[in-house]
């Protein structure tokens, strides 16, 4: 069992980063709220974040050090409500924290913040990324010259991805955006994440925009099928690299557990390789992976810590290891 690393605070959807050596979690602040569990998600109801760092993961317990609120709603004049799952990433000497919450009209989108350290604070910019939407960015920054940038998001139910489902402008304005539903039935192709590639400032999407991030079934080399929600992606996305491959993972939802796919390229496709995480205690699920001292690491989250109060979570981490086929496993395998 692992123990939660921080215990004064709920936190949620850690995106772990090691940045000059040091190790640093990117999380949501879960607080106590009296909304009641809904679909739509209202109970994540979010106003700000704070970044933490830890010595290592491998130490118990880990030390883990609170750099206190690095950006506020209030802070952000888009920003309504509801600041989920975050992330951040470095380009150029510069820091970057993506964060999605629902706008004034009650869409999700996604901003940016930008800091000249990874501990924060970072300064948002006024306006959400054009042509952003949905939920759950995950930054990544390939290892090649250019240092090419990329971001992922979308995520199902309140994160409102079943709204785009023939473009990239919203189709429901429905109160509760579950007007619109996942697509279901023989043949359906699943609703897929997104990637956009980042511009060099890292502050819009550059061209090519939004685009379908593919993940295909092995046994077919077809989309993964709507039906197929052990599969499916749902929301958290991530990406990490690993030995030249490109490993994007994801929760199933509603089936919560915590997959993977791998490709060659971070624009996709993907084929689907196997689970991750089985369910924990708690609705959610979400987490990151990342190389630490030679070793790999899955930041996740439960709700132990609160007893089993969905919006109540808590991040924790174990250790994660690969075959010789670049397989993964949270076991020990041969
Ligand atoms: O923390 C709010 C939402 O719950 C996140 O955006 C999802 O990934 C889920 O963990």
């Amino acid at each position: 069992m692992s123990p939660p690393l921080i215990t004064h605070l709920y936190t949620a959807d850690p995106s772990a980063h090691v940045f000059d050596g040091k190790l640093y979690i990117y999380p949501s602040h879960d607080r106590e709220t009296d909304i009641q569990f809904n679909d739509n998600g209202d109970q994540y109801d979010m106003v700000d974040y704070h970044v933490f760092s830890l010595d290592s993961p491998a130490a118990h317990p880990p030390k883990v050090t609170d750099h206190g609120v690095v950006l506020s709603a209030r802070d952000v004049p888009w920003v309504d409500r509801q600041m989920w799952a975050p992330d951040a990433a470095r380009r150029g000497g510069k820091y970057y924290l993506y964060f999605p919450a629902r706008d004034k009209e009650g869409v999700f989108r996604i901003g940016v913040a930008a800091g000249d350290t990874p501990a924060g604070p970072f300064a948002p910019d006024p306006e959400p990324i054009p042509g952003s939407f949905s939920i759950d960015p995950a930054a990544f920054v390939d290892d090649d010259a250019a240092e090419s940038a990329y971001l992922y998001f979308g995520g199902l139910w309140g994160g409102q991805l079943q709204c785009y489902q023939r473009g990239n402008a919203p189709e429901c304005f429905d109160e509760k955006w579950l007007g619109a539903k996942e697509p279901a039935g023989e043949g359906a192709r699943a609703l897929f994440p997104k990637v956009a590639r980042l511009s060099d400032d890292m502050r819009s999407f550059a061209g090519g925009g939004v685009r379908d991030l593919v993940i295909l079934a092995p046994e077919t080399g077809e989309p993964i099928e709507a039906d197929d929600h052990e599969r499916r992606f749902f929301e958290a996305a991530w990406m990490h690299k690993r030995g030249g491959k490109y490993y994007f993972s994801y929760s199933t939802g509603d089936t919560h557990f915590l997959v993977y796919a791998v490709g060659t390229s971070p624009l996709g496709p993907f084929t689907y390789a196997g689970r991750l995480l089985e369910p924990v205690l708690g609705w959610t699920t979400h987490h990151s992976v990342v190389e630490f001292s030679g070793r790999w690491w899955l930041f996740y989250h439960d709700c132990e810590l609160s007893g089993g109060v969905n919006h109540l979570r808590s991040v924790k981490v174990r250790e994660v290891f690969y075959d010789g086929e670049g397989r993964m496993s949270t076991e020990v395998v041969g």
